[in-house]
């Protein structure tokens, strides 16, 4: 494949998992995951993770996965290039993995005594992507070991601190988002 070419691939691959981090920040609110425990004198993940923002970031990538799918095949056409499908199993691995690895980077800022909000660079960046692709693994082995090749993984690792930066800029400029991480 032409580096081009797997560039447009793996960020189409990707989409399902960009999404939902997004959708939650617009969503979330209500009731905290954990419930408002603590652990060690210190929250176990904070308010900033709640089920209506994980439920409604997973269903929105997962929803995009589906519709991704149905015009896969004219945009691929139209930009002459070859674009992943994917199977409801791989969508919703890929948003709940985004969701999940961002739960988990709460979990490891807290337990390092860092506020909700706090910045962690490189897990801010990263934590929804390894989330994602290992839930993706385990809930769709064949077609991410198909859609997933190495410089895919590649290019993914370093496109996308690149796309979250730019991404959590803007809805911090349009007021979204209380921190541009
Ligand atoms: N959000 C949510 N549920 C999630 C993830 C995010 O409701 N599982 C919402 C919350 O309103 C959160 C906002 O999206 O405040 C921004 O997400 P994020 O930056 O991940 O959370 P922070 O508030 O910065 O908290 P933390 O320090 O734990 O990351
Ligand atoms: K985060
Ligand atoms: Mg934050």
């Amino acid at each position: 494949m032409e580096t081009v070419d797997t560039v447009v691939w793996a960020l189409w691959a990707m989409l399902p998992a960009y999404v939902p981090n997004n959708a939650a920040v617009l969503a979330g609110g209500g009731r905290p995951i954990d419930g408002g425990r603590t652990w060690s004198g210190r929250r176990v993940l904070g308010d900033g993770k709640t089920w209506r923002g994980t439920l409604v970031g997973t269903a929105a990538g997962t929803a995009l996965a589906l519709g991704l799918t149905q015009v896969g095949p004219a945009v691929s056409a139209a930009l002459g290039t070859d674009l992943p499908a994917f199977p409801f199993r791989a969508g919703l691995g890929l948003a709940f993995g985004a969701m999940l690895g961002d739960i988990g980077a709460s979990f490891l800022k807290r337990r390092t005594g860092r506020e909700r909000g706090a910045a962690f660079p490189g897990l801010d960046q990263l934590d929804f992507v390894v989330g994602a692709l290992l839930c993706a693994f385990v809930a769709a082995p064949s077609w991410f070991t198909e859609t997933f090749p190495l410089p895919v993984l590649v290019v993914v690792v370093v496109a996308t601190p690149v796309l979250h930066v730019v991404t959590n800029g803007i809805a911090y400029l349009l007021g979204l988002k209380n921190e541009p991480w």
